[in-house]
């Protein structure tokens, strides 16, 4: 007997399976009911009682050493199905799109109205959110007692001297006169901090783009011409422009601009309110007292500015009724821009 079971210990060791079924087919051989563990099992009852002892430890062995291996060999098996699993995905299959985001709506008429005016020679200039009274109201010609200054409509941060938020994005175009003498063609995007209550209409928070063009003889035909190329590279080729006059303390004379309304062609509708037109802009040509200012010898040169919200250009292209949606970050307004990339 001990024989047949150091044969069996052997079969079980040298076992080595072709294919994961040959292990089922292995234990039933063995260790199933009609196995050979059993009928050893059987012939076990007629040993004499002395040779009990010993052959019980040599079958309890062999019975343990048959389960760890089969039970080991069908890990084996397993692992390595599971393996050639992976090894055999099709690699020429599309992968798993991820969304990547997409730009916010004020990036992208932003980086539109710039890459517009760099056509037309415009550099692009940034500067600080942070400023003092000079950058935003003295070298822009506002008057000790114009209600900009108050703190109704701007956030100060400290009094005397005055530090405070830009109310606009002028004080960008006082820092490059510092820094740069005529010809001087410069573009202004940024965020502008103004004390208003906050509405569809209105926030506490903008963007705004503005321009600056200074150089000998720079005429309001010039500002004309150049606002006519941006309307309609914006707004679309068959875009006509009004100017209807305006005030601003840094420009004279001082004008706002409206675009025809691109919805009815012009006709009036509900968007234009009835008038065919949609406000879009403010321009003028630089006042003398800001060139003067700002170290500019207004009888040499003449300049145009010109300013407005991104925030209304962007509500305007692509109908957007509530400003506040510009604020908010929710993704299922942001998504709709996804295609604008
Ligand atoms: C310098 C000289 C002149 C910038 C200008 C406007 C007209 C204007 C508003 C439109 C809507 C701002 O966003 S808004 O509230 N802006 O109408 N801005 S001319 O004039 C300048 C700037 C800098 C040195």
């Amino acid at each position: 007997m001990t024989d047949k079971i150091n044969e069996l210990l052997r079969r079980v060791e040298e076992f080595k399976p072709k294919a994961a079924a040959e292990i089922e087919e292995f234990r039933i051989k063995i260790l199933g009911k009609k196995g050979e563990l059993n009928a050893l099992m059987e012939d076990f009852k007629t040993v004499a009682p002395e040779l009990k002892r010993e052959l019980g430890q040599q079958l309890n062995r062999l019975k343990n050493e048959a389960t760890t291996r089969i039970n080991a060999l069908r890990e084996e098996w397993q692992n390595a199905a599971a393996e050639n699993a992976a090894s055999e995905d099709d690699l020429t299959r599309p992968g798993t799109a991820e969304h990547l985001g997409s730009r916010h709506p004020i990036s992208l008429v932003k980086n539109q109205i710039v890459e517009v005016f760099s056509r037309l020679g415009y550099t692009v200039a940034d500067g600080p959110e942070i400023e003092d009274d000079w950058h935003v109201f003295s070298a822009l010609n506002f008057p000790p007692e114009h209600p900009a200054r108050d703190m109704q409509d701007t956030f100060f941060i400290e009094k005397d001297p005055d530090i405070l938020l830009r109310t606009h994005t002028s004080s960008i175009q006082v820092r490059t006169m510092e820094r740069q003498k005529p010809p001087i063609r410069v573009i202004c995007p940024g965020r502008v901090f103004r004390n208003e209550a906050i509405s569809y209409r209105a926030h506490c928070i903008f963007h705004q783009i503005e321009g600056l063009y200074i150089d000998e003889g720079v005429s309001f035909a010039d500002m004309k011409q150049s606002l006519l190329y941006f309307a309609k590279e914006i707004f679309g080729e068959q875009t006509r422009i009004r100017m209807r006059p305006s005030y601003f303390p840094f420009t004279e004379p001082s004008a706002e601009v409206d675009v025809s309304c691109n919805l009815c062609g012009g006709k009036g509708c509900p968007v234009c309110k009835g008038t065919g037109w949609l406000e879009i802009m403010g321009c003028g040509m630089v006042d003398p007292n800001v060139l003067k200012a700002n170290d500019i010898d207004p009888e040499k040169y003449s300049g145009f500015a010109f300013g407005m919200g991104i925030e209304r250009v962007a509500m305007l292209k692509y109908g957007v009724k509530d400003l506040r949606l510009y604020f908010e970050n929710d993704v299922r307004f942001l998504h709709q821009f996804d295609e604008a990339l």
